[in-house]
């Protein structure tokens, strides 16, 4: 038995009453926000004929998501995170903004707070016998080509396990462990001195892994590289890159990945002068172009509530 009731009088009064429409208090852009949200829901009810037992799962699943505090993973995992890539994307050009190294999400694991070192840093604190050293270096250029100083690189990835200090289940990292943060010189370059990541795996018994199994999706990462890159006087960019040969590229549950983004990994020797724990290293060169303000402004800036800690 299929009923309609969403365009009756009594529904429609119901959704401007809940979200106050009729009323000068409260958030105008709030209010505006809730009432399409929850009316495209209450449509939704009707179309699909929701049943209350599944409105009910629903319910109690966002309080399974919140105690798990994965909202932001989900966020992820939807590809709500890579929809606002896209829409950044298109702003760009729609302002014909062009070049750049391409942006790509910032998922839900940055620390605030790493070290700055200037020019180089190593950050693997601690030992990890399953991964191999990895120099991560480029040179950040701007608009014009030119090498920018001054500029801070930061990055951030996962251990050997796929985990991420600060977030590790296991409790075994130290703070900022696979953490840091470059200043570059009047030369523009960066390098960081770490050890090769392994893929991200959502928490098993998670809100997360919950929603994808119905979906009959994998919650998996490819080995892959966070970044922030901000300058003066050019936009922030947020973006990573994926471990070349890994064999979930281009099947990452949060699909991050892009053509451009996926630099060659190199093997080289030398290491050991170098301070990595080997001789035999690998190396992935990766250069940096940032793009210009947009009169004046980062319209590349995102405000999101983020973990920050002190080293
Ligand atoms: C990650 O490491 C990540 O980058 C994203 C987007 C989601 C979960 C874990
Ligand atoms: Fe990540």
């Amino acid at each position: 038995m299929s009923v309609k009731v969403f365009d009756t009088k009594e529904v429609q009064d119901l959704l401007k009453a809940a979200t106050n429409v009729g009323s000068q208090d409260g958030g105008a852009r709030a209010k505006q926000i809730v009432n399409r949200l929850l009316g495209d829901l209450f449509k939704a009810i009707d179309d699909l004929d929701m049943t209350p037992d599944e409105i009910w799962a629903g319910v109690h699943y966002f309080n399974k998501l919140g105690q798990d505090g994965e909202a932001a993973l989900l966020a992820a995992g939807l590809g709500l995170e890579k929809y606002l890539d896209i829409r950044m994307d298109a702003e760009d050009k729609a302002a014909e903004i062009t070049g750049g190294t391409p942006r790509t999400i910032e998922g839900p694991l940055y620390v605030a707070g790493a070290p700055v070192r200037d020019g180089v840093a190593k950050i693997d604190i601690d030992p990890d016998d399953d991964a191999g050293p990895l120099v991560i270096r480029g040179t950040v250029t701007g608009p014009d080509g030119e090498p920018v100083a001054g500029a801070l690189v930061e990055c951030w990835h996962a251990n050997s396990k796929g985990f991420y200090s600060h977030f590790d289940p296991t409790g075994a990292q130290s703070d900022f462990n696979l953490r840091g943060a470059v200043g570059t010189g009047s030369d523009g370059k960066y390098e960081f001195r770490t050890l090769m990541p392994v893929g991200y795996g959502c928490p098993p018994h998670g809100a997360t892994q919950q929603l994808l199994d119905v979906l009959g999706r994998h919650g998996n990462r490819p080995a892959h590289v966070h970044f922030f890159v901000t300058s003066n006087n050019s936009r922030k960019l947020t973006t990573q890159i994926n471990i070349e040969g890994d064999p979930l590229i281009w099947d990452d549950f949060a699909y991050a990945t892009r053509e451009d983004l996926i630099p060659h990994v190199v093997e080289k020797t030398g290491g050991t002068a170098l301070g990595m724990k080997t001789d035999a290293y690998k190396e992935i060169q990766f250069d940096i172009e940032l793009t210009p303000l947009i009169q004046g402004k980062d319209n590349q800036l995102v405000h999101r509530l983020r973990a920050s800690a002190s080293a």
